[in-house]
């Protein structure tokens, strides 16, 4: 029996990466760096998760004759880019920069008058989180959710399935009573790794990544039930058992 449904948030819940892009760019800006990352180099950047990943991946690509003066240096310099980042990107959405896919808001109410659990499991950092769901749902938004996998708690980022596995273990459920949904081939492969069957919800981001072994793949939630969730996941269910 389908018992919980665990989310991923950027572009999964909410359409956010050119609100992050736009605020990594606007710390770059703020540090004195001539970076400046458009949506196709973005795109590109998105294959790795986590937004200090991604700076510390594109500094040593960029500069691959960059040598660090004091041990350390490095580290700091990024994590100071990525404080400054998520400080833009917070304040963006307190503004109202971003909102909830459709559908989104529909599906876990109707979970949740169901008596199913809901759990987030994300790479980005708790205060996107809270930021996004404050704004969306309120100021009780922690209620609705069982459980929250971020970056604060599982370091080793997606496609690795830590941050899944981390949430079947807090909901006390083996990965065949829940449904993971997702945006993007690491995502994906992070929920499928943990054995969890996996809605993609596409995206201009990540529509062209490769989503072999994925439940469905839908434009959006808009479209999706409830009771066509249970009906995709006891089909898939099935067919697992059946080997
Ligand atoms: C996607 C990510 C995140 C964001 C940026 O997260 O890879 O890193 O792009 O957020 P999700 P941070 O797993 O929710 O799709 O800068 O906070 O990492
Ligand atoms: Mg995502």
């Amino acid at each position: 029996m389908l018992s919980a449904l665990i989310f991923d948030v950027d572009g999964t819940l909410a359409d956010t990466e050119t609100a992050h892009r736009t605020a990594f760019n606007h710390a770059f800006k703020e540090f004195g760096l001539d970076w400046h990352w458009d949506e196709e180099l973005y795109t590109d950047l998105l294959n790795i998760s986590g937004g200090k990943e991604r700076i510390l991946h594109f500094w040593k690509s960029s500069h691959p004759d960059m040598r660090e003066l004091g041990s350390g240096a490095l580290r700091d310099t990024v994590n100071r880019l990525h404080e400054l980042k998520t400080a833009a990107y917070e304040e963006a959405v307190n503004s109202g920069a971003v909102s909830l896919r459709p559908g989104v808001l529909r599906l876990m109410d109707e979970a949740m008058a169901q008596g199913l659990q809901l759990a987030i499991a994300t790479t980005t950092s708790p205060v996107n989180i809270a930021a996004l769901l404050r704004r969306a749902i309120g100021p009780d938004w922690r209620l609705n959710f069982t459980a929250i996998g971020d970056a604060s708690t599982a370091p080793i980022k997606k496609p690795h399935p830590q941050v899944y596995l981390q949430m079947l273990e807090a909901l006390k459920l083996p990965a065949a009573r829940c449904l993971a949904f997702e945006d993007s081939n690491n995502g994906l492969r992070s929920a499928s790794a943990a054995g969890l069957a996996t809605v993609i919800t596409l995206n201009r981001y990540t529509a062209h990544h490769d989503f072999s072994g994925a439940l469905r793949v839908v434009s959006d939630l808009s479209q999706v039930a409830l009771a066509q969730l249970k009906q995709w996941h006891e089909a898939a269910n099935s067919a697992r058992d059946a080997g």
